[in-house]
């Protein structure tokens, strides 16, 4: 029996349906991989090394991603680096809406993602244009849920194990891959019981989050057991340790294990790529998709 991913080729996994995300009149057709970029807006990713992020820096980055090709751009203030200092709301706000909303009027119709575990800044990012919540922490904040529920925006769910300050210091599963899908189980209820519509929830299994590295490959190599939720997967490996863990390369210099990491991802059933370096991640994505496309074609 043939196999026919949403995709359109011959997959390892069976997604019969066409997904989609939505949000207010716009929609993401989930047909092919979708790629989002990430834009940090953390002051210690810009070279002033101190309090204030660069609107016009974090507006360059945003047009080269889209130009090339990002399709959602992921917008973070808060450093979850373990031992990292927590960020205040105010804090948080500060870098995260101004940016949202250039983003957005510069780019009416681009994706917009916010990286926050914050209720306030999930509706003031929302009120300035952002179109999906993708919350490390699930929506398990005191008020998360009805905030993400209350803007009616698309969310993603990701895993974890602990909390970003100890979530290394010793990873344990009994059953890592029923775990987390008793977490996602659990999460879902919790978003359907807050008045978020299923067909808006993206699950993401959360690479480098309170998992060793043979947790992490554990997931990677059996991504598509999670299809099983008929929900899109978010899969984010970008320079992560896990790449690392095997190449013995530093976080600069990521690129190649971070790409083959995440083209297996998608062949195990990835709908969105979370990465910094778009261009290598859509030329990769674009020829491996080229050639399952030809993998099917009769008369050659
Ligand atoms: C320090 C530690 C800095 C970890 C940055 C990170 C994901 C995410 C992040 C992910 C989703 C990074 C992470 N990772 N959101 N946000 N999935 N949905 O390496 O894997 O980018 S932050």
């Amino acid at each position: 029996m043939a196999l026919t991913a949403a995709h359109g080729f011959k997959l390892v996994h069976n997604t019969p349906k066409v997904r989609k995300l939505t949000h207010g009149g716009n929609e993401l057709v989930l047909d092919h991989p979708v790629i989002m970029g990430i834009l940090n807006v953390t002051p210690d990713s810009f070279s002033d090394g101190g309090k204030f992020f660069n609107k016009d820096d974090a507006l360059r980055h945003a047009d080269e991603m889209v130009a090339a090709g990002a399709e959602i751009i992921d917008i973070g203030g808060e450093s979850t680096r373990p031992g990292a200092a927590p960020v205040s709301e105010e804090d948080e706000t500060a870098r995260v809406v101004p940016v949202v909303a250039a983003v957005r009027e510069k780019y009416p119709d681009i994706w917009i993602s916010v990286d926050t575990s914050t209720p306030g800044v999930m509706r003031k990012a929302c009120a300035a244009g952002c179109d999906i919540i993708n919350d490390i922490r699930a929506l398990r904040r005191e008020g998360a849920l009805e905030a993400a529920a209350e803007t009616g925006a698309p969310v993603c769910i990701m895993h974890m194990q602990g909390e970003p300050g100890h979530m290394q210091d010793n990873p344990v599963y009994q059953d890592l891959i029923g775990e987390v899908s008793e977490f996602f189980y659990e999460r879902i209820d919790a978003c359907l019981n807050a008045g978020i519509k299923r067909d808006n929830i993206i699950l993401d299994p959360g690479f480098g989050f309170g998992k060793t590295l043979d947790q992490n490959y554990k997931l990677l190599g059996e991504l598509e057991k999670f299809r099983s939720f008929d929900l899109p997967i978010l899969a984010g490996m970008s320079r992560k340790s896990m790449i690392g863990g095997v190449t013995g390369t530093g976080t600069g210099d990521r690129l190649e294990g971070t790409v083959a990491a995440h083209l297996v991802s998608i062949l195990k059933g990835a709908d969105i790529i979370r990465v910094h370096d778009v261009k290598a991640h859509k030329d990769a994505v674009d020829v491996m998709m080229y050639a399952l496309r030809y993998s099917k074609a009769k008369n050659l």
